[in-house]
């Protein structure tokens, strides 16, 4: 599996004369060819080294693009070529590169100070040194492009460097960023990126993040060759038959369903020496978002997006500004809204678990790690600390003990994870509301009240206030509830009724005037009585009399 090279340096010291020197390509020129559309490996380079090594060169064309190809991760970027011009020295570029590529930890790599044709011995040697000092540890080669000296030097420092680079992995889950989309007439949508992880072949189903749409792989390129499989660390080219080119976006994500989702935040672990702007520009995968900068103590900050990322743990960022102003490394690709100092420590010491408290999706927490799930209770999809479960159960304990004892139950609770704990809680459900098991309704305190109430019932309705108490005695059959917040008792409800059926059942009807008649009670109470017969199905009302209803009994 071919590990990639990425150039680095300031302009005009020579990349891309040198990238065609060693491999006979002009990275340059491939714009044109792309637009007639026979290459679709843009700036990518392959080069055989003389123990064959297989690298892949990856020539950057501009600043931007420099940034975005480098953030392109460990499996993107393996090791640098910087490219510094011998008779110039190091540059603003030369600098901000060497830095973009430290944050992004790619520690391995060649300088090559070039254009040796152009300076004497002396300055040669002057610029040597300064790069051993700028680059310590990094293999420097003087190289002429134009008279090929230095060029298998060059060659062989490459290869020693590159043995000593791990080959990232073809297991897991597939991750590749898009870097570019187009279409090609009899094929389609073609989406390139470097394959971070995982391995794309023919038929495979993928899913498009952050958009969240299933797509299929109909054919998969390396290198402008078609392959059965892609391996992770190689430039990809995979044709996605039903997707349109401007579903595609750079910075958009090809992945194994389920495995990374998109996110408007994320939770980072900051490297570079301190102060970030409140605002800047994040680069991860191929991306290049707009964030506001939370920070959370002094080592951690919550980045949160103009636009969702798809984002894994670990994964490195660079932050810009004007300029480079620092970079970071993920803690969580999705974390709650709020920068939180503590649950980042327990983060970046992989204690995923100690920051589960209340309820979260599992999936989610799957994407922390392996382990994340260590000491937690799951259920339904979704996973909690048993600490918030007692913690949980005593606050229902405690309304429930508060609840009225007319009716002894609470809301039950409405949050997402509702249904998948509610049988964890011990309660009984009724209706709308959780009970303890068996509850039953008491009057309680209320019981001198309601004997009270009891005692001045009759005909004449009385103002029961407390509605409660009122369902309650209703239920139990020792008032009937009339108007707004009176009632009447149930003997004088029975009694007015016999006598409503009798009257109907011989005169066919009955008025208000002749019931209230028939009682011997006021106007108002006569028409209370006869709103609560109509509401029972006892009488219906037909213009200004009442008729019984047929199945009244
Ligand atoms: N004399 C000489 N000129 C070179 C050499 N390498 C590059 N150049 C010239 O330097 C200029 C910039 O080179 P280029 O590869 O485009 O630089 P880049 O911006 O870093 O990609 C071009 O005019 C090249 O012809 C070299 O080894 N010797
Ligand atoms: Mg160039």
């Amino acid at each position: 599996m071919p590990l990639t090279v990425g150039t680095a340096g300031h302009i005009d010291h020579g990349k891309t004369t040198l990238v065609e020197a060693l491999t006979g390509r002009n990275t340059d020129r491939l714009p044109q060819e792309r637009e007639r559309g026979i290459s679709i490996d843009l700036g990518y380079a392959p080069l055989e080294l003389p123990d064959g090594t297989q690298l892949s060169v990856v020539d950057v064309p501009g600043h931007e693009r420099f940034v975005r190809t480098m953030v392109a991760g460990a499996s993107g970027i393996d090791l640098f070529l910087l490219v510094i011009d011998a008779g110039e020295g190091a540059r603003p570029q030369t600098h901000e590169h060497l830095a973009i590529l430290r944050l992004l930890g790619i520690e391995r790599g060649v300088v090559a100070l070039t254009k040796s044709d152009l300076v004497d011995d002396e300055t040669l040697e002057l610029a040597h040194a300064e790069a051993e000092e700028l680059v310590p540890g990094a293999p420097v080669v003087a190289t002429s492009a134009r008279t090929g000296a230095g060029l298998e030097e060059l060659r062989a420092a490459l290869a020693r460097v590159a043995s000593g680079v791990e080959q990232p992995g073809a297991d897991g889950p597939v991750r590749l960023y898009v870097d570019r989309a187009f279409s090609l007439r009899g094929i389609g949508t073609v989406a390139t990126g470097t394959l971070w992880s995982g391995s794309v072949g023919e038929g495979d189903e993928l899913r498009l993040e952050p958009r969240g749409r299933a797509v299929r792989v109909r054919s998969v390129q390396v290198h402008d060759r078609p392959v059965e499989r892609a391996e992770a660390g190689q430039r990809v080219a995979v044709a996605l038959p039903g997707v349109e080119r401007h579903e595609l976006r750079r910075g958009d994500a090809l992945v194994t369903p389920g495995a990374f989702a998109g996110s408007y935040r994320l939770d980072v672990l900051v490297e570079g020496d301190g102060e970030l702007p409140r605002c800047v520009h994040v680069h991860h995968g191929t991306a290049d978002v707009v964030a506001r900068v939370a920070r959370a103590g002094e080592r951690y900050a919550q980045l949160r997006l103009a636009q969702p990322v798809v984002a894994a743990r670990g994964d490195r960022i660079v932050l810009r500004a004007q300029t480079t102003v620092g970079g970071g490394r993920v803690l969580d690709p999705a974390p709650p809204r709020h920068a939180d100092e503590a649950r980042m420590e327990l983060l970046e010491r992989g204690e995923i678990a100690a920051t589960v408290h209340e309820p979260v999706r599992e999936d989610e927490l799957q994407r922390l790690g392996a382990e994340a799930f260590a000491g937690l209770e799951r259920r339904g999809g979704w996973a909690f600390s048993p600490a918030w479960l007692d913690e949980l159960r005593g606050e229902l304990e405690r309304r429930l003990a508060a609840a009225d004892p007319l009716d002894p139950g609470i809301p039950p609770p409405a949050e997402p994870w509702a249904a998948a704990v509610e049988p964890l809680l011990g309660l009984e459900r009724r209706g709308a509301k959780l009970y303890r098991p068996g509850a039953a309704a008491e009057l309680g305190a209320r019981a001198e009240a309601a004997a009270a109430l009891e005692g001045q019932l009759g005909l004449e309705p009385v103002r029961v206030e407390d509605r409660a108490l009122a369902r309650f005695l209703e239920e139990q059959g020792r008032l009937v509830r009339v108007g707004d917040r009176l009632a009447v008792s149930a003997a004088a409800y029975e009694r007015a009724r016999a006598a409503l059926v009798a009257e109907c059942e011989s005169a066919g009807r009955i008025t208000l005037a002749r019931f209230r008649d028939l009682l011997g009670v006021g106007r108002k109470t006569a028409q209370l009585l006869l709103e609560r017969f109509d509401a029972d199905g006892v009488t219906r009302r037909t213009g200004d009399e009442r008729v019984l209803r047929r199945r009244s009994g």
